[in-house]
C-alpha cells in the first residue's frame, strides 16, 4: 500500500502553484495551513477535498510549535541537501536519491528494551496517528539554516505504543543500509571521505529527548510525501539540534540502556558531540556557531540557543555543562 499524505491542495495545476498558494496564504493570513491533516492517514481524495474546503473557508488552527517565519521554497528545501549516502555535494541528493531510493514498500524494525517489538510496515506504523504540520527551523552544523513545513507525527506518540521498559534510556535510529539504493555506501572510493563512514548512518537520542513534544517523525513536507532527497519515506526531525541528528530514511528504532554510537560522533568526536544542541556559544573547532546563513537570504543572522526552542527543551539539560556535552 502506498503511503499517501492527504493533500490539502490536491486539485491544482502544478506544484509551483501549490507552493505559491501555500506561501502566499501563509504570508497574508499568518496561519498554519493544516493543524491536523485528518485522523485517518489514507482517506484519499475525500478527506483531501474536505480539507481543501475547510482550508479555503477559514484559517485553521496553527500548531503552537510552528514558527511564523516564512518557510523556504519547496525548490530550496529539495535541492540543497545533506544526504551523504548520495554524495557530499549539496546537489547530489536531489540528483541521485529519486533515482535510487525505493521508499515503498518500507518497514521499520522496532527492537530492544520494549514490550512490543517487531517489524512494522510503514503504513501500520503510521495508521493510528494523525498527521500534523510543524513548521520548524532547521540549523545545520555547517552554519546554514532553513524553515521547513514538515508533515509528521510526534515521535513520543509512536514510542509510547511500543512500551519501552525502564531499561530503555536511549533510542537509536538507523538509516537503511543498501548500496543498491544508496550508492555511496559502497562506492565512496577507497580513499575517499565517504569510505571512512561506518554505514549505515545512525543517530540517537536520550529517552527524554525522544519523548519531547518537539521530536517529530516526518513523512512529508509542504503537504506532500517526503521527497527522496529529504529522507523518504520517514525521517527524524529534532529542531533544537544540529541537522545531522535528524536522521533520514529510517529502518530501525532501537531502545537501549547505554548511549548509542552515532555516525558523526564516531567520525570526529571532538567536532560533533552526541547531544549536538544548537548553541551559538560553543563553536565548532573549525568555525563559529554564533551566526548562520538562512538559505535564500543575503545577510547572516544570529544563531539562537537551542535554535530558538529553549522554552520546550532547556529543562532537559539543566545542570549539564553544555560546553562539555556539546
Ligand atoms: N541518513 C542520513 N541522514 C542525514 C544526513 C545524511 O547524510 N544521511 N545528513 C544530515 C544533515 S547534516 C542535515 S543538515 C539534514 C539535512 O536535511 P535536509 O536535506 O532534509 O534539509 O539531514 C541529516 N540527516
Ligand atoms: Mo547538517
Amino acid at each position: 500500500m502506498h503511503v499517501r499524505i492527504p493533500r490539502p491542495w490536491a486539485i491544482r495545476e502544478s506544484e509551483v502553484t501549490e507552493e505559491r498558494i501555500y506561501r502566499a496564504r501563509r504570508h497574508f493570513m499568518k496561519t498554519s495551513a493544516v493543524a491536523a491533516l485528518g485522523a485517518g492517514l489514507f482517506p484519499g481524495l475525500v478527506a483531501a477535498r474536505a480539507e481543501q474546503q475547510l482550508d479555503a473557508l477559514r484559517p485553521l488552527e496553527k500548531s503552537r510549535f510552528s514558527t511564523d517565519e516564512d518557510p523556504n521554497t519547496y525548490e530550496e528545501i529539495t535541492s540543497y541537501n545533506n544526504f551523504y549516502e548520495y554524495g557530499t555535494g549539496k546537489e547530489d541528493p536531489a540528483r541521485l536519491a529519486p533515482k535510487y531510493l525505493k521508499p515503498e514498500p518500507w518497514s521499520v524494525e522496532i527492537t530492544g528494551e520494549a514490550e512490543v517489538t517487531g517489524s512494522f510496515a510503514l503504513e501500520d506504523l503510521l495508521k493510528p496517528h494523525a498527521l500534523e504540520e510543524r513548521i520548524y527551523r532547521l540549523r545545520c552544523v555547517e552554519a546554514w539554516s532553513m524553515v521547513i513545513p514538515w508533515v509528521g507525527i510526534p515521535l513520543a506518540d509512536v514510542i509510547k505504543r511500543f512500551k519501552p521498559t525502564s531499561r530503555a534510556k536511549y533510542v537509536k535510529l538507523t538509516t537503511l543500509l543498501d548500496p543498491e539504493q544508496m550508492p555511496k555506501q559502497d562506492s565512496g572510493g577507497i580513499f575517499g571521505f565517504l569510505s571512512t563512514i561506518d554505514w549505515p548512518y545512525t543517530e540517537g537520542l536520550r529517552m527524554d529527548e525522544a519523548m519531547n513534544e518537539l521530536s517529530l517523525l516526518a513523512v512529508g513536507l509542504y503537504g506532500k510525501e517526503m521527497p527522496a532527497q529529504n529522507g523518504a519515506p520517514i525521517r527524524l526531525v529534532v529542531p533544537w539540534k544540529y541537522g545531522f541528528k535528524s536522521v533520514k530514511s529510517i529502518v530501525s528504532i532501537h531502545f537501549q540502556e547505554t548511549q548509542p554510537n552515532t555516525t558523526w560522533n564516531d567520525l570526529a568526536p571532538n567536532e560533533y558531540g552526541f547531544y549536538a544542541n544548537v548553541n551559538p556559544e560553543v563553536d565548532h573547532p573549525r568555525w563559529s556557531q554564533a551566526r548562520e546563513r538562512r538559505i535564500g537570504e543575503l545577510f547572516k543572522r544570529d544563531t539562537l540557543m537551542f535554535n530558538g526552542y529553549g522554552e520546550q527543551v532547556a529543562s532537559l539539560y539543566r545542570g549539564m555543562d553544555l560546553s562539555k556535552h556539546y
